[in-house]
């Protein structure tokens, strides 16, 4: 956090030397104080606080909007990574506002917790735009939402279940969720259980979270491996990341992932392919990290002053050991 405020400091101060500088050679010019920084030759200044850096689709995600910002010649983007912390976020778009950016883009880490600092940002007359993860605020705090349906994709996950470990006798679930708190967690979850509700020999027998990471899903699932062992039948992780932790987990337990236990998750990243193609991963459920461009679309079109639809939606499909390989090549995260 320190090197952040340096940077924040620094940054201020060379805003206000730049200021003071046009002040001087523009002497009286009554446009300079237009409520906003204004960029480099009338660029849109964006600041954007990501989630973090903690799983395959979160890397492709931020490359996505930093190389659609880079091309984009109207924006100039002020990126800022939260390590997957509320408190780091709240303080980035605080920094923002402080900067007068013109737009503040951001992922949430969490769900709730972010109406009084919305609130700053309406009073400061700087629209927002949620990407990637909802918020449970005033719809009025924000002016779209890009990014995908959580609850579908869960749903998608328990249907392929249903669809592909078919059988009367009791399966047991354990699930490995994503960060406690958040959008994807709360709806993959929520999707899939109201698939499975209707078919009472499916049943989740341990639940918890893995904070969407290789070593958490591969420690969660190693505690779940010692308490329940050979009677877990399924793994649903809500990402990749943390399936391919579990695969890890119950090879060194001795089981062969795939077989002795079926694996579904979430994301859809060239590492869940891999794990398809090897058989050790069953299926995975696309989730498009590639919003960059839409964002840099949506931001061009709040400056315009247009009225955008509240939600965004993300098209996705499905693959699973049938498709994998044949799908490959043509991936892109
Ligand atoms: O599924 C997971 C990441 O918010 C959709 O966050 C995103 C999720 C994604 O860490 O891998």
């Amino acid at each position: 956090m320190k090197k952040f405020k340096k940077l924040f400091t620094a940054l201020i101060s060379t805003a206000t030397t730049i200021s003071l500088m046009t002040g001087c050679a523009a002497g009286n010019n009554q446009q300079a104080s237009s409520g906003s920084s204004g960029g480099k030759d009338g660029k849109i200044v964006v600041g954007f606080s990501q989630v973090g850096a903690e799983s395959e689709w979160r890397t492709a995600n931020t490359k996505s909007v930093k190389e659609s910002a880079e091309k984009d010649p109207q924006i100039e983007l002020k990126f800022s990574d939260a390590q997957q912390k509320q408190e780091n976020q709240i303080k980035a778009i605080r920094s923002f506002i402080a900067q007068k950016v013109d737009v503040i883009a951001f992922s949430p880490v969490v769900q709730t917790g972010f109406d009084t600092v919305l609130q700053e940002a309406k009073t400061a007359g700087i629209p927002v735009i949620l990407t990637d993860r909802a918020v449970d605020a005033d719809p009025s705090l924000y002016k779209t939402m890009i990014g995908s349906d959580f609850v579908e994709e869960g749903k998608k996950a328990a249907q392929w279940m249903l669809d592909n470990v078919k059988t009367d006798k009791p399966v047991n679930i354990v699930e490995l969720q994503g960060t406690v708190g958040s959008a994807p967690a709360i709806d993959r979850k929520a999707g899939f259980e109201e698939i499975i509700k209707d078919h009472t020999n499916y049943k989740i027998i341990k639940s918890q979270t893995g904070d969407f990471t290789r070593t958490k899903g591969k420690e969660v699932m190693e505690a779940f491996l010692k308490s329940n062992g050979k009677n877990i039948n399924v793994v649903y992780s809500h990402n990749d990341d943390m399936a391919i932790g579990a695969i890890q987990a119950i090879e060194e337990y001795g089981l062969t992932p795939g077989k002795d236990i079926k694996i579904i998750s979430v994301d859809g990243v060239k590492g869940a392919f891999e794990a398809m193609m090897a058989g050790k991963l069953n299926a995975s459920i696309e989730c498009n990290p590639l919003l960059g461009e839409q964002l840099m679309q949506a931001i061009k079109d709040v400056k315009a002053g247009k009225e955008l639809p509240k939600w965004i939606k993300t098209e996705e499909g499905i693959f699973d050991t049938t498709n994998a390989a044949k799908e490959f090549p043509n991936r892109q995260y």
